[in-house]
Parts: structure tokens; C-alpha cells; sequence
């Protein structure tokens, strides 16, 4: 077996965006695409050679493709030692878990996450560093920059190795271990929760349904949840991961989990209900009837945190995404600690806690995790739920109503609008932008622009700033407007608005969150010409 440099030249568009670099499959079958970007990669990090890298994916189409390219470029670069999945199946929160458990210089994720899969699908591949989390902007930026000047890349012409089998192998030199995909991810779970409080839940005839939505946490979910805790057969449903998700869009949102939420709303629900996403690191929590909004999943468990073992001695602090709803900020009140908004995406929150500043944070967008990790963990969100299910004795939405009688409720709901032309999503910006200094202290209808402007973000532990990370309109009551780009999409432009208004009567608790809205909603497309700028009328998805 021989290395080779084989030689290249920079594709254009090799950007990380949110979370790692998306794009349709096709375009990563282009000759060159995938080995350019992996080289880019490699080439911005400190010498990797002897070091230990994790590999793995959610098992989307091309999936075991780009694992074996991957692996014979680790080999020509020198790592030492990969660890990759069974089946080259990892989640997202296992990759990360891994890292962190074996001391690993870094970690490959393979997945576009939410995004559909398949042969006309999405492909993503994400780099995570040491402390298991998303490679900060200071990475994800050389690696574009190197992206775009590449000449050459390394690769091995070994065979492909046989992943099936859990083992070790051996290729130039450089160690590959198959592992469970499941155990150490398992085995964390149980030094956080209270295992035999929830298995005993199930025994006392407690039902759920969790959803894997035909994505990588149905062999995570099967083991746990049923094997381990005890849950009958066929709990776990959709538990089978497929190249295309079965056709569908593996996000856990009341629209595209549509199945789950049907079922929950039926005759004989279960008392539980949860699906997870592509990856698994999205998690929707559902009741008969009720959906947990994310951001009141986050404040929820806060606000109970002490109760599960993991947490027992209390949370240092929170932080949320800009665009999720202040719901946790008056938890962190009451709490008396720190609760820090920062930009969209989970790389924003790895120093925060690598710093003990904060132990749980969140996202609008079906993320919730903690410190155990640094990734979201849609796994880890449902046995938190459960936990506190089985420690209270009650329901999720006794659950939910308890904590909005006690903190007040936050109204919140996501528009999103896709396909846009992205000239036309980005003038829609631009102009708002431009008038955000006319726009501080209007009057609208009832409402008065507190402060308006463009998110920005300056880590409070390297000093890092974050610029342009979405239009905040901040009302005098406490209500917000977010306007944002999107940073995952393929196609076009993803324009995603954002509503959140606070609601402390209690007797006012229970109306339709898109009519508690309806005033907001009619100052976006007031302020912004949505309709005009996109050409449609309504949103293409509401979350
Ligand atoms: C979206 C969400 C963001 C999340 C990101 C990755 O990003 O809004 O909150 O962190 O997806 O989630 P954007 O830029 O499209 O709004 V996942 O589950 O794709 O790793
Ligand atoms: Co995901």
C-alpha cells in the first residue's frame, strides 16, 4: 500500500455554515469535493500526527462512501489511531461523547442533520475539537480559507476496511478501532439519571412512544429506553436508520414529526411522547395533546434540574441562542446565576462551559444539552424528561403549566420561509439593516421599538466577536422580533423570523401561540415587506 499526493484545485463555496458544511449529495460526488475539504481540515489543525480522531455518521446516503475516503486520508496525514462507529454509525452526541471519554485530538461528524437525505438529498461533514464540541469560527475559518487555495491532498490506496464487525485493524501504519456505537454514550446516560426511578415508571405501566424518525438515535434509543430501561417492544418506533430517512425530513418539529403528534392527539395516547432528529442531537418533547416549545424545555429543566442526579448540586449557569425565547432568563433569575444569549449555533456555547460558566443551555430549535458534552443531545433531553416525569409523578403538561404559573409563559413561534431567492432574502436584510437606527422608539400599533440592531457577540472567555448574527426588533414589553439567514439550507435562502412575547396572567395561559402572536406577526411584515421581498404570502414552515 502506497500514500499518495494527489493534486487538486479549490472548489468554490467550501464554507461552513451553522453546523459544518452542507451541500446536495451530488455536489460532494464531484470529483475531489469531499478529499479538498477533509485536506482543508487536516491542514488547519496543529500536527495530528500520532493523534486520535473519531469517525462516524448518522448513516445517510454516502455515508460509508466518504467514511472510507476518510480513512484513508487520516492514514496518509499521519493520525495515529481513528475510533469509528460500528457500521460507520455514530450520533452527533456520541461523537462528542467519545472525544471527551477517550481524549481525542478531534472528532468527524458525517451528516446534514435535519436536512433530508438520500440520492438527491443532503450531505454534511462537521469537524469537532477536543472538548467535543462544533470547531469554533477560528477553525471553521481556515479551513475555508485553506479550502480555497488547496493544490494537493494525501491519500492511501488501501482497501476498504470492514466496518461490521467490532475489532481493530490496521492501515499505514495508523490503528482503526470499530467500537458499539452505543456503549460509552450508554454508559454516560446512567452516571447522570436515575435509572431505576425510570425503570420503575415503565414498570408501573407508564407508556411512550419515541419517535426516531428513521435517523441515527433508533439503535441509541432501542438500547436504552427498552433494553436498558425497560420500556416495552416497540416503544422505540421508526427505530431502524435509513439512507433517506424513509423520504421524510428527519426534524423533530410538530410539522415534520407530524406522525408522532397525530398519534399523541389520538384516542389512546401514550402519557409520553419525543422524536429526535437526523443525528440525533434535536429532541421535540410532546404530551397528550401538547408540544414542549424548545425554549420552554430548556427553562423547565432548569428550573427542576436539582432534582436528577447529574444535577443534584445545582446548574452554574444557562445559555440560550439570541432567536429562543427569554423563558430561561427567568429561571437563571430566580436561580440567581448567569444566563448568556449567544449567536445560533452550538459552537458558541463550548467555551462558556468549558469555562464552568454554565451547565445547561439551549436553542429554539428542538436543541437542549448540558455540560455532560458539547453538542445538543436529543437523547439525553427525553431521559431528563422522564427523569423528572418519574421523580414528580407528573405529567408533561402538569409539568408545563406549573412552571408558566410560576415564571409566566413566553409566547413563541418560528416562520420560516424557504427557497427564497437569496438575492432577495439578503436585500430583505440589508434593508433592515438600514433603517434599524428610524426604527428605535417607533410606535407600532400598541407596541413601542425599544432598541433596535444586528446581533453582536463577543465570547466573554477568548474575547472572540460574533458580527451580523440576526436583526433584533426589542420592544418596551419585553417582546422580541428576530430576522435571520439561515445557515444550514442547500437551496437558496432560508429566511427565519422569530416571535416571542411574554405573558405573566395566568388566565391568559392558554391561547393558540400564532394568535397570542397575531400583533407581532403583523408588525414583521410591517416593518420588513415579507410578503414583497420573498413573494409569498405565508410562511412555508411554522415551529
Ligand atoms: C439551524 C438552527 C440552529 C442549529 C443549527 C444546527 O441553523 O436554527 O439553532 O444550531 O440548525 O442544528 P440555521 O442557521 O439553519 O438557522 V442541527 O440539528 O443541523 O446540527
Ligand atoms: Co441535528
Amino acid at each position: 500500500m502506497s500514500i499518495q499526493t494527489i493534486s487538486t484545485t479549490p472548489v468554490a463555496g467550501q464554507e461552513p455554515g451553522t453546523s459544518g458544511l452542507r451541500k446536495k449529495v451530488d455536489v460532494f460526488q464531484q470529483a475531489h469535493y469531499l478529499e479538498n475539504f477533509v485536506q482543508s481540515i487536516f491542514d488547519s489543525l496543529d500536527s495530528v500526527s500520532g493523534q486520535t480522531l473519531v469517525l462516524g455518521g448518522d448513516g445517510r446516503f454516502y455515508n460509508t462512501v466518504a467514511i472510507q475516503t476518510i480513512l484513508r486520508m487520516a492514514a496518509a496525514n499521519g493520525w495515529g489511531r481513528v475510533l469509528v462507529g460500528q457500521n460507520g454509525i455514530l450520533s452527533t452526541p456520541a461523537v462528542s461523547c467519545i472525544i471527551r471519554k477517550y481524549e481525542a485530538y478531534g472528532g468527524i461528524i458525517l451528516s446534514a442533520s435535519h436536512n433530508p437525505g438520500g440520492p438527491d438529498g443532503d450531505f454534511g461533514i462537521k469537524y469537532n475539537i477536543s472538548n467535543g464540541g462544533p470547531a469554533p469560527e477560528k477553525i471553521t475559518e481556515a479551513i475555508y480559507a485553506r479550502s480555497q487555495v488547496i493544490s494537493g491532498y494525501r491519500i492511501s490506496d488501501a482497501p476498504d476496511v470492514d466496518l461490521s464487525r467490532i475489532g481493530q485493524a490496521e492501515m499505514d501504519g495508523m490503528q482503526i478501532e470499530v467500537i458499539d456505537s452505543v456503549s460509552d454514550y450508554a454508559e454516560l446516560m446512567q452516571s447522570l439519571f436515575d435509572f431505576e426511578a425510570i425503570r420503575s415508571l415503565f414498570s408501573s405501566g407508564f407508556s411512550m412512544r419515541f419517535d426516531a424518525m428513521h435517523a441515527v438515535c433508533g439503535p441509541y434509543a432501542t438500547r436504552i429506553i427498552e433494553d436498558e430501561l425497560g420500556a416495552p417492544k416497540g416503544t422505540v418506533v421508526n427505530a431502524v436508520p435509513l439512507a433517506d430517512f424513509g423520504g421524510h425530513h428527519p426534524d423533530p418539529n410538530p410539522v415534520n414529526a407530524a406522525e408522532l403528534i397525530a398519534y399523541m392527539n389520538g384516542a389512546d395516547a401514550p402519557d409520553f411522547g419525543a422524536a429526535t432528529d437526523g443525528d440525533a442531537d434535536r429532541n421535540m418533547i410532546v404530551g397528550r395533546n401538547f408540544v414542549v416549545t424548545p425554549s420552554d424545555s430548556l427553562a423547565i429543566l432548569a428550573a427542576n434540574a436539582t432534582r436528577i442526579p447529574g444535577y443534584s448540586k445545582g446548574i452554574a449557569g444557562i445559555a440560550r441562542s439570541m432567536p429562543t425565547s427569554t423563558a430561561a432568563d427567568r429561571v437563571a433569575a430566580v436561580l440567581k446565576i448567569p444566563c448568556y444569549e449567544t449567536p445560533t449555533g452550538w459552537k458558541f456555547f463550548g467555551n462558556l462551559m468549558d469555562a464552568g460558566k454554565i451547565t445547561l443551555c439551549g436553542e429554539e430549535s428542538y436543541g437542549t444539552s448540558s455540560s455532560h458534552i458539547r453538542e445538543k443531545d436529543g437523547l439525553w433531553a427525553v431521559l431528563f424528561w422522564l427523569n423528572l416525569i418519574a421523580s414528580t409523578g407528573k405529567s408533561v403538561n402538569a409539568l408545563a403549566a406549573e412552571h408558566w404559573s410560576r415564571y409566566g409563559r413566553n409566547y413563541y413561534s418560528r416562520h420560516d420561509y424557504e427557497h427564497v431567492d437569496a438575492g432577495r432574502a439578503n436585500a430583505l436584510i440589508t434593508a433592515l439593516r438600514e433603517k434599524l437606527f428610524s426604527l428605535t422608539g417607533r410606535r407600532l400599533g400598541s407596541s413601542v421599538i425599544d432598541r433596535a440592531d444586528d446581533f453582536s457577540y463577543t465570547d466573554p472567555i477568548d474575547a472572540s466577536v460574533s458580527e451580523g448574527q440576526g436583526i433584533r426588533l426589542l420592544f418596551a414589553d419585553g417582546s422580541r422580533i428576530i430576522f435571520r439567514l439561515s445557515g444550514t439550507g442547500t437551496v437558496g435562502a432560508t429566511l427565519r423570523v422569530y416571535f416571542d412575547r411574554y405573558e405573566p396572567d395566568k388566565n391568559m395561559h392558554d391561547l393558540d401561540p400564532q394568535a397570542a402572536l397575531a400583533d407581532l406577526i403583523g408588525i414583521a411584515e410591517e416593518v420588513a415587506g415579507i410578503t414583497e421581498y420573498t413573494g409569498m404570502s405565508h410562511p412555508t414552515l411554522i415551529t
